[in-house]
């Protein structure tokens, strides 16, 4: 299937969520007397945009009605041009290095937000037939905490043909990062850090990631190139919280958003931006290796809000 495929696939409960409620809230049968910005404003809530930013979007999708009960298409098309608008400047392309230095990323977030399996398809898209197959991957396996962890990571590298660094269960993190950048250096490849699941309120755990991140930049005489929170789409507005936590520990460069086909509340893409101004880099769709892409605001947007022909309407 092509990505806008998935995409919009992915989004389908989201969009049917959204444009469902708009549709019944704003329909003739409606009580007439109702407040169409009203109705914009708890449809918007309930897709995950934050309170305050669905009533100053409502307002300005209806400004144009002057006092009518507007019609579905042209909300609708306000929507599209407002969220257009909102999210400008979120986007930023992942690079890898183009001196011969190793490229390093690091993935952090909560339990199982989906860092391993982003990791996994990163690496296989960067590096795969479509990206540069010259540059060898290194896995750095940080998430020293759990044996499955350290093996799922080990089963991706043998996949994708990238080279493992572990250490013992219950090893230090931040020395496997330190081993594996030695490694990485010597081939001016691609680190992969995946670290452990941790949540956002646990002062150690982020303190460990802190350290993690302290120990790369000295090793590699340069900050990280990419720190990078996964983020699961359907943890809604307690994802606003661990960006703000995550980006605080290790000043983010990116958000990778996951999970997106397993929620009607696709609207915290937008709440996640207005707050943290952290560009989106990723937004995954589901599952499988081409369900993970870099974010497009006009793709979104487009697959959010688009309404099936006709034809297809029931
Ligand atoms: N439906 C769906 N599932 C996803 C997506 N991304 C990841 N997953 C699934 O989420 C589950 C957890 O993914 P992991 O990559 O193991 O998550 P993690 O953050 O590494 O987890 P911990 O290491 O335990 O903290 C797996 O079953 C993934 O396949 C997505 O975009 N959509
Ligand atoms: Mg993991």
């Amino acid at each position: 299937m092509a990505w806008i495929d998935r995409l919009r696939s992915g989004l389908g409960r989201s969009r049917n969520g959204l444009i469902g409620s708009l549709r019944s809230g704003l329909s003739e049968e409606h009580d007439a007397t109702s407040d169409p910005a009203e109705m914009i404003e708890e449809a918007l809530i309930a897709s995950d945009i934050g309170p305050e930013l669905a009533a100053a979007i409502a307002e300005e999708a209806i400004a144009s009605a002057r006092g009518r009960r507007p019609a579905l298409e042209d909300v609708l098309s306000q929507l599209r041009r407002i969220l257009l608008e909102r999210l400008e400047g979120c986007e930023k392309p992942l690079r890898l290095r183009a001196d011969g230095e190793p490229t390093v990323i690091l993935l952090c977030g909560v339990n199982g937000a989906g860092k391993t399996t982003t990791l996994a398809k990163l690496s296989s898209q960067l590096l795969g037939p479509d990206g540069s197959p010259s540059r060898p991957a290194v896995f750095a396996a940080a998430d020293t905490f759990r044996a499955a962890a350290i093996e799922q990571l080990e089963v991706w590298g043998a996949r994708v043909g990238a080279e493992l660094v572990r250490h013992q269960l219950g090893a230090d993190p931040s020395a496997v990062v330190y081993d594996a950048i030695g490694r990485v250096e010597r081939t001016g490849g691609v680190l992969f850090i995946d670290t452990a699941g941790r949540l956002q309120t646990n002062h150690n755990l982020m303190e460990e990631l802190q350290k993690i991140e302290r120990t790369a930049e000295k090793r590699l005489g340069r900050p990280v190139d990419e720190r990078l929170l996964v983020l699961d789409a359907t943890t809604g507005q307690n994802g606003l919280s661990q960006g703000q936590r995550f980006h605080e520990a290790v000043n983010l460069t990116g958000i990778v958003i996951t999970k997106l086909d397993g929620t009607a509340r696709g609207g915290i893409v937008v709440s996640v931006w207005e707050r943290l101004r952290v560009p989106l880099m990723y937004i995954g769709v589901g599952e499988a290796r081409d369900d993970l892409r870099p974010f497009s605001v006009q793709q979104f947007v487009d697959a959010l809000l688009e309404q099936p022909a006709p034809s297809q309407a029931r």
